[in-house]
């Protein structure tokens, strides 16, 4: 099997969720570090597009958004499914909002003056920052989550999630984990870690006991490679077959060259032709001098095609 490249940056919360699945499942990855803010020049050869973080890459096969991440790696590595039969319902549902809800709160949370120290160099990078996320959020459906809002959202969270494990179970559901950990840990993450906001987290001993079980996950890092050396791993690359493709949309049949990406925020597309889309994924395949053919991959929720 080709080598797994994470392209991500160390503060991108999602990319704690990826870096924390990859270390939970044992599984030895390279670490492509991208720039916080656009240009990627590295890394959007390969999507076509798509600009959020993470990215993960294998040979020329190219997995967007941590929830197609984790179908990928669920069945690859050692422990236990991210979705087990009993609470796969529950777990994905309880991801799902995580992932937007508690995550938009967190951002809400995360980027008050008080809890931003370090986060930016300085007054430079922070109106750079400012600039990329303001072009980032064109064509966005998102509302930005007010402070009055946030903070209740994410306090009864935290009261839930210590009333979940106080019973002295190891994760969520129970002693094994599922993806429903990996994202409440990863927007605790972005919240608490290293802010003010500690304190708040260190309040709720059960889960404050747990976080700590899944910083363990996301504390290793990956074996540095450069942009340059992944775009030339995905070149030297044949994408895996797309068996059996079919298309769910109307009018669009495998074939088509299509647009597709998210369709809430950072909705800036990738355009291929399209191989597969089902009720799961969105697969396009697409051309780039640097890389050759890739594959690329989206999960079905909260993403989209359209004829190009
Ligand atoms: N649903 C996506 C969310 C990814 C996301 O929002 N990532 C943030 C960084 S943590 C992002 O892309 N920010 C803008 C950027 O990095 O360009 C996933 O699960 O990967």
């Amino acid at each position: 099997m080709p080598e797994i490249i994470l392209h991500h940056y160390p503060e991108s919360l999602f990319s704690e969720k990826a870096r924390a699945m990859l270390n939970a499942k044992g599984l030895a990855w390279r670490s492509v570090i991208i720039p916080m803010i656009m240009p990627r020049p590295d890394t959007i050869p390969l999507t076509g597009g798509y600009r959020r973080t993470p990215v993960m890459q294998v040979g020329s096969d190219v997995y967007c958004d941590t929830a197609m991440i984790a179908a990928y790696l669920d069945d690859k590595g050692e422990g236990p499914t991210f979705y087990p039969a009993a609470h796969r319902l529950a777990a994905q549902t309880l991801a799902r909002w995580i992932d937007t809800e508690l995550f938009w709160g967190g951002v809400t949370i995360r980027f008050l003056p008080e809890n931003m120290a370090g986060f930016l160099a300085d007054t430079e990078a922070a109106t750079a920052f400012a600039a990329d996320r303001a072009a980032f959020s064109q064509g966005s459906t998102i509302r930005r989550i007010p402070l009055e809002e946030a903070l209740p959202r994410h306090q009864l969270f935290l009261a839930e999630l210590e009333a979940q494990l106080s019973d002295g179970r190891t994760y969520l559901f129970g002693p094994a984990w599922t993806i429903a950990d990996f994202s409440a840990y990863h927007v605790l993450w972005f919240v608490h870690a290293g802010t003010p906001m500690a304190e708040m987290l260190a309040r709720h001993p059960a889960a404050q006991a747990w976080y700590e079980r899944m910083r363990a996950f996301g504390a290793k890092k990956g074996e540095a490679m450069s942009g340059a050396e992944a775009l030339k791993a995905a070149a030297d690359s044949t994408p895996a077959t797309v068996a059996n493709g079919t298309s769910d949309l109307p009018g669009i049949p495998v074939g088509t060259l299509v647009d597709a990406g998210p369709t809430d925020y950072g909705v800036m597309p990738s355009r291929g032709e399209l191989l597969r889309c089902d009720t799961a994924t969105i697969v396009i395949g697409r051309e780039h001098e640097r890389t050759g053919r890739v594959n690329v991959h989206f999960p079905r929720h909260g993403f989209g095609a359209t004829r190009a």
